[in-house]
């Protein structure tokens, strides 16, 4: 029985870490402030409506910005046609990693605003493209 539990773990961690190689990471197109961040959608093909993401922010020397207590805001909206369709905060997970919802109303390029808030002041911003066809 145990043996068997090992080998079901070392499964799920090889199929684990080939998820993760085909994640999509998306950098941000522009960004003020010392952080960095990724955007990884959680489905590797957006689609309308509600999709998830995971935002994953670095501090300047490349670590995971450890904060939980900072507010991660989020605007999701459509530069071309000037329309937004989502507002919300992100949520802390883990030391450098927040997830997120944002709403799609329809296909196109869209933005994806970060701001990075630490009570009244304003710590970095992030904006990223994602195209949904
Ligand atoms: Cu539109």
């Amino acid at each position: 029985m145990r043996k068997y539990c090992l080998l079901l773990l070392v499964f799920g961690l090889v199929l684990s870490v080939s998820a993760e190689t085909k994640t999509l990471e998306i950098l941000p197109k522009k960004e003020t402030g010392t952080l960095k961040a990724k955007l990884v959608p959680m489905v590797a093909k957006l689609k309308l409506g509600t999709n998830e993401f995971f935002l994953k922010i670095f501090d300047d020397e490349g670590k995971p910005f450890d904060q939980a207590k900072v507010r991660v805001l989020i605007v999701a909206n459509m530069p071309s046609m000037m329309h937004g369709d989502s507002i919300g905060d992100g949520t802390y997970v883990e030391p450098g990693v927040w997830t997120f919802k944002a709403k799609f109303s329809m296909g196109g390029e869209w933005a994806i605003k970060v701001l990075v808030k630490d009570g009244e002041s304003e710590l970095g911003s992030f904006e990223f493209i994602v195209s949904l066809y």
